[in-house]
């Protein structure tokens, strides 16, 4: 029987288990990829391990999240990351340089080669045949020392593609209606893999915002097989050695099969809160914006910035619209300052920021209050922009433009005819922002600024747990609900103690100070906890406050991990209508812990206040367990533990 590619590249990388689904395995990495808002922990951790140099084949930091500098923060933990990487082996890309899956994109992807990242949308590189991952900083910093990634082997399932789209319709439309379609926890434990005719219609920037949107699934990491297109791509990135051709074998097998006619999608807009909340823009009406903006790891490439200059050649903004536009790379601004494009932007009154994150976490572009919000992004969660009360949107460049001029939320199929846009046959390549690994690492002196607090580490798990429910939350809380990003905290992300002080402030701006007064206790939760993104802050930050266990209905892939690998044990209810029955306030107890962790599928747990049982199930491997034992991954390896 054949495979499909998903399980090609694994094979190739299998270092232990059975490639079963649900069966623990262990895959090599071959790259792996930092941010500074999550790096500066992850190279602590590195450090921590006291290797001399990083065993990878490639292994890049990136800077495109803490760009304000209104303080000396996030220019310390630059210049912390940028020595971290002269000294261990690392490639450097500068603030400026670009948002890290565009720039990998552009120059370091390798089809059939696995890519770990300690950011949620590593699978963008899937969009060039890649098994691209997000993790916590930690699974990162062991896997630049050359340790596998451990995981479940996911489900593959695929979405096999036909047809074409139709003027105005996007890759964003595609992703969009398979998040409609599959809800925002409908790929948790699944790889996404597409195929079909439909797929050599979609160019690798638009494959990549299929992948990269595969994160708003739950998605280990979706993928698309290498072609004719990838190769383009490859000449283009003046990389064409770096190509190589993979695809599923024609009798792979899948577990489950989506057919999507590309040619039958229309416009589409995720609506506020959440990604999966689709509907078609034409049933929006009247729905008036204030503010736009096109950018983001989702939506920033040359072709997505040609065809929003194209679209707003010769046109004005809407008087009571603020518009911004992010490039997603500094290739990607060099070129479209030279195809005339940036002119066309600048002209329309659009406001330009540099290279990076920006809008998307927070840093900067607050929408005004309770205002209407259309972005090319990828996540609207409640307080992600800045401003609480603020209502975001989920849409493609065109879409975005639409509702720049207009004014409205509006189908951008009635603003016009839809532009012909050729993209240039050659770009320039400059990696000039990207600064290669010193070549006397020992020469290299570390810089650390004040803010870079040193790492608190766990206890070993007690016996006896027993502990208040300190918040009760429901279902689909993101990490963006857990620990909040933006201007204000972001700069913090070095400094546990002190961002600590923010874990669910906006939920609850006393959870914090009810944390230490208690010494700690437990976080009740609903399905899909922990959605979003990657940030290990959000388990190492609780467990800071003393955040010993997290029960919940069901966890999102990445934060379960972190909360492994910090010593918080993650508990599900085996009877989910408990959930109901305890309350925010009452005290658990949970005799008998460490036994029960080493040899038990089970918790028994007794409510103190009204003396009900509960069971919650323990889903863990041998090492997991060992790791929640010791009070999280590091001390395990400290302990001699692999
Ligand atoms: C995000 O989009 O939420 C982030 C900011 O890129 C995060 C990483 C982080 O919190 O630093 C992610 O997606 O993993
Ligand atoms: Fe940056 Fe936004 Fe992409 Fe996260 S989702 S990496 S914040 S652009």
């Amino acid at each position: 029987m054949g495979m499909n590619l998903a399980e090609k590249i694994i094979t190739a990388h299998l270092v232990s288990g059975e490639m079963k689904t649900g069966a623990d395995i262990a895959i090599k990495i071959d790259q792996t990829l930092t941010q500074d808002a999550t790096g500066t922990m992850a190279y602590l951790q590195f450090e921590a391990l006291g290797l001399k140099k990083v065993k990878t084949e490639k292994s890049v930091s990136y800077v495109d999240h803490n760009m304000l500098q209104a303080s000396f923060e996030n220019a310390d933990d630059h210049m912390y990351l940028q020595s971290v990487a002269a000294k261990y082996g690392i490639f450097f890309s500068r603030p400026g340089n670009g948002i890290c899956h565009q720039v990998h994109l552009e120059r370091f992807g390798v089809p059939g080669k696995t890519l770990l990242g300690s950011d949620s949308h590593t699978p963008t590189n899937g969009g060039l045949g890649m098994i691209a991952i997000g993790a916590g900083g930690l699974d990162v910093a062991v896997a630049m020392g050359g340790g596998p990634f451990y995981l479940k082997m996911p489900e593959i399932i695929n979405i096999h593609l036909k047809g074409k789209l139709k003027p105005f319709v996007t890759a964003k439309d595609v992703i969009l209606d398979v998040l409609r379609r599959l809800t925002v926890k409908g790929g948790v434990g699944k790889i996404i893999e597409y195929s079909g005719p439909g797929v050599a219609s979609l160019s690798v920037p638009e494959r990549a915002t299929i992948t990269n949107m595969g994160a708003e699934l739950g998605a280990t990491c979706s993928i698309f097989p290498s072609d004719d297109r990838t190769k383009e791509y490859f000449r283009l990135q003046k990389r064409p050695k770096d190509f190589v051709k993979i695809a599923a074998d024609k009798d792979a097998k899948y577990s489950q099969v989506i057919e999507l006619d590309l040619v039958k999608l229309e416009p589409l807009v995720a609506q506020p809160h959440s990604p999966d909340n689709v509907i078609e823009v034409k049933k929006l009406k009247n729905m008036k914006v204030n503010q736009v903006c096109v950018g983001s790891c989702t939506n920033s490439s040359l072709s997505d910035l040609t065809v929003t200059a194209k679209l707003l050649k010769g046109k004005k903004i809407h008087p009571d619209v603020s518009m911004t536009i992010t490039p997603g790379s500094k290739q990607v601004f060099q070129a479209i300052a030279q195809n005339g494009a940036l002119t066309e932007i600048i002209a329309s009154g659009a406001r330009i920021i540099e290279s990076a994150c920006g809008p998307c976490i927070g840093m900067g572009q607050a929408p005004p209050t309770g205002a209407v919000s259309v972005r090319s992004f990828n996540r609207n969660f409640p307080g992600r922009s800045g401003t609480k009360d603020a209502n975001v949107y989920l849409a493609s460049p065109e879409t975005c433009v639409a509702a720049a001029l207009t004014g409205y939320i509006t189908d951008p199929r009635k603003i016009g005819k839809y532009p012909r846009i050729t993209l240039p046959k050659a770009i320039n390549i400059d990696d000039s922002g990207i600064i290669p690994p010193a070549k006397n690492p020992e020469k290299v002196e570390i810089l650390r600024g004040p803010n870079i607090a040193p790492l608190p580490i766990n206890t070993a798990l007690p016996n006896t747990l027993i502990g208040e429910i300190l918040l009760k939350v429901g279902d689909n809380i993101t990490t963006d609900h857990i620990m909040p990003a933006g201007a204000k905290v972001l700069p913090l992300r070095s400094n546990i103690p002190k961002i600590a002080e923010y874990v669910y402030y906006q939920v609850d701006p006393e959870f914090a100070k009810r944390a230490k007064e208690k010494s700690g206790g437990f976080i009740l939760g609903g399905d899909n906890y922990g959605q979003g993104s990657s940030r290990e802050h959000a388990a190492l930050a609780p467990m800071y406050l003393g955040i010993k266990l997290v029960m919940t209905k069901s966890f999102a892939r990445i934060h379960l991990a972190n909360l492994i690998n910090f010593g918080i044990l993650p508990a599900t209810f085996v009877n989910p209508a408990d959930y109901d029955d305890i309350k925010q306030g009452e005290l658990l107890e949970i005799p008998n812990v460490i036994e029960q962790v080493k040899n038990s599928d089970s918790l028994e747990v007794e409510n103190k206040n009204n003396g009900h049982k509960y069971t919650l199930r323990i889903s863990l491997t041998a090492r997991q367990r060992e790791i929640i034992l010791a009070g999280g991954l590091l001390n395990y390896t400290r302990g001699g533990g692999q």
